[in-house]
């Protein structure tokens, strides 16, 4: 037997949290799924030790419940895993958003059928769902990326991806080794190196990375965000990233060679990546010569922390400092220990896991007790590609995004699609996420009352992107990565990480002021880039 519903949600992170309490308050019948057994998508899978947002605290969270941004409390600068898991948790049970939820649920198909203009819907428990509106809240960065090593499933000690943590790993008196030194392998290495027997480091690239800047909150701080959190917030919509500092507007060569010093070191010792790239000079993200003074500096700071030069060659990177930027609680400083060494896998290569560990092309044989996969995500339409969805004419996402890479209108809608909405979908801005997934909950929830307002007036109720608008979205991404030394660099943004993935514009670069633009603009011009309920009769 079907179950009705007027929208289901997959998803419930902060994406899904919001989409469900939106839907709500608008009278329609809502689920929401999700493969975990609790809420929090990104915060319920990655517990690994030293997981922490890289946004600050103050703009890590909704925007809309201006009580709770004033009362919630934080202690830090930045929050742990286990605080935004416990603030989503908070969320959901204010505003009693758990009865409609159904966890330990995946979503494993969704057909659409265009005689009953509704989506049907397959999931994990045998269950089947039927829906007018199918809202995907899945998450960019929630499929796992493992490596495919020879001799994986040898290995006679531990394994475990830091996306899917397990709390009773042990970490004392072990010999670890970890995969990745992204912006997780950062964090992981930073947090156990002085709790583990030794930790060896398996590093593919080298990535910049700058001090986090994380410290308790005074109530002084605290007051200061309470009582200017109008202007904080309207500042984050109006900023590129929506990191809540003022990016910088002044080009590198207006400086001079004395002034760009200071200027990086007071950001350095202030903390933050995204402040680092985007808060001294307006261009280091696009300028070479910007780009590379960014990148000596950082060099400069490794070599004068790292003390052994062989382990801070290792560490140094040559490459554009155009990754997502990374920060840390004290990252470097953890290879002045004797238990912490490094591997520099450009060097020796890694040949296999074997029982005992892991195997180098030197033929050494790293013996390990546990080995950390900090391998990072099948960003973007990696959760969509495991999932079938088969829209009008029964053509599948996968088919429609194959083989120039993921596209969509606005990051939320695809033609062909009828009524299914992706929030981050790909080709959504590149920024602090919460900002940008209640840029498109708010999105998706117009189209959705637009789509029920037409059914009630004895329509359709279809809601559509056309191929144009698609085509037209698809050229304006293209338009703001345009000079971004981002493009040049290899990393999960541009699809670079995962072997055989399609390198394509997976992001909109443009920033999140001219998102809120562009979408005004498309809804004050009648749902610009939509299919109209007449083109739908
Ligand atoms: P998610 O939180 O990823 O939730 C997606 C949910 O969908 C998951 O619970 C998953 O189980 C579920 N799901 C997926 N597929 C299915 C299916 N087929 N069936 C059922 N359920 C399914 N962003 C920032 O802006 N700032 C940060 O500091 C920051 N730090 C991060 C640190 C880490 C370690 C990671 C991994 C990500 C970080 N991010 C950060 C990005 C983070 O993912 C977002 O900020 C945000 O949490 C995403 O919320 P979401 O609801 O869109 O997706
Ligand atoms: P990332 O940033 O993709 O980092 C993954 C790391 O794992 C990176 O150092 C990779 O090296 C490395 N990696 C991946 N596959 C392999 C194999 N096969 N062998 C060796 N090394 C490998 O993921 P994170 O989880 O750190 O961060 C993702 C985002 O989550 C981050 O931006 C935040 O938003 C939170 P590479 O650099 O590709 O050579």
């Amino acid at each position: 037997m079907e179950r009705p519903v007027d929208a289901l949600i997959v998803g419930a992170g902060f994406g899904g949290i919001y989409q469900l309490h939106r839907l709500r308050e608008m009278g329609l019948s809502v689920k929401v799924i999700d493969m975990a057994g609790d809420v929090g998508g990104t915060w319920y899978w990655n517990r690994y030790p030293g997981a922490m947002s890289d946004t600050e605290s103050f703009v890590y969270r909704y925007s809309w419940d201006k009580e709770d941004l004033q009362t919630y409390p934080w202690s830090h600068h930045y929050v742990k895993q286990p605080d935004v898991l416990a603030y989503l948790t908070h969320v959901v049970d204010k505003y009693d958003l758990r009865k409609n939820m159904q966890l330990n649920t995946e979503l494993l198909s969704a057909d659409w059928n265009e005689d009953t203009k509704t989506w049907h819907i397959e999931v994990s428990t045998g269950e089947t769902f039927v829906a007018r509106h199918l809202v995907t809240a899945l998450g960019l960065l929630s499929k796992a990326n493992y490596p495919d090593i020879p001799g994986l499933n040898s290995f006679k000690g531990e394994m475990c991806h830091t996306a899917a943590w397990r709390p009773d790993i042990q970490l004392a008196g072990k010999r670890v080794g970890i995969i990745g030194c992204g912006s997780t392998g950062v964090q992981v290495i930073t947090d156990i190196a002085s709790r583990v027997k030794s930790l060896t480091c398996f590093q593919r690239h080298p990535q910049y990375s700058v001090p986090s800047g994380n410290k308790p909150v005074s109530p002084e701080y605290r007051k200061w965000v309470n009582e200017n959190y109008d202007d904080i917030l309207c500042q984050v919509k109006n900023s590129i990233c929506g990191f809540g500092f003022v990016e910088s507007a002044v080009p590198f060569h207006q400086s001079s060679p004395e002034q760009r010093e200071l200027v990086f070191e007071e950001l350095w010792n202030q903390g933050n990546g995204f402040r680092f790239m985007f808060g001294g000079f307006c261009d280091i993200s696009t300028n070479k010569e910007a780009n590379e003074a960014a990148c000596q500096f950082i060099r400069k700071k490794i070599s004068q922390v790292v003390r052994d030069p062989e382990k801070a060659r290792k560490l140094t990177p040559h490459d554009w400092y155009a990754r997502r930027p990374l920060c840390d609680g004290g990252y470097y400083e953890q290879f002045n220990r004797e238990n912490v060494d490094i591997v520099d896998l450009k060097d020796t290569p890694m040949t296999a896991i074997t029982q005992e560990g892991i195997q180098t092309s030197d033929g050494v044989v790293h013996k390990l007790d546990l080995i950390i996969f900090a391998t990072g995500f099948d960003a973007v339409e990696g959760n969509y590609n495991r999932i079938r969805i088969k829209g009008r004419g029964g053509r599948t996402l996968k088919e429609h995004w194959d083989p120039q890479g993921p596209t969509s209108y606005l990051g939320v809608s695809v033609p062909g699609f009828p009524n299914l909405f992706m929030i981050t979908g790909p080709q959504g801005p590149f920024t602090n996420l919460p900002p940008a997934i209640e840029a498109h909950v708010e999105l998706i929830s117009r189209c959705i009352e637009r789509a029920e307002k037409d059914r009630l007036d004895g329509a359709q109720g279809v809601i559509e992107a056309l191929p144009e608008a698609e085509k037209e979205w698809g050229q304006e991404c293209d338009r703001a990565a345009d000079g971004s030394l981002f493009k040049e660099t290899a990393s999960w943004i541009f699809g670079s990480n995962v072997a055989g993935k399609k390198y394509a514009m997976r992001f909109y670069f443009g920033g999140l002021a001219n998102y809120y633009k562009y979408v005004q603009s498309m809804m004050d011009n009648g749902f610009r880039g939509f299919k109209s309920p007449v083109d739908n009769a």
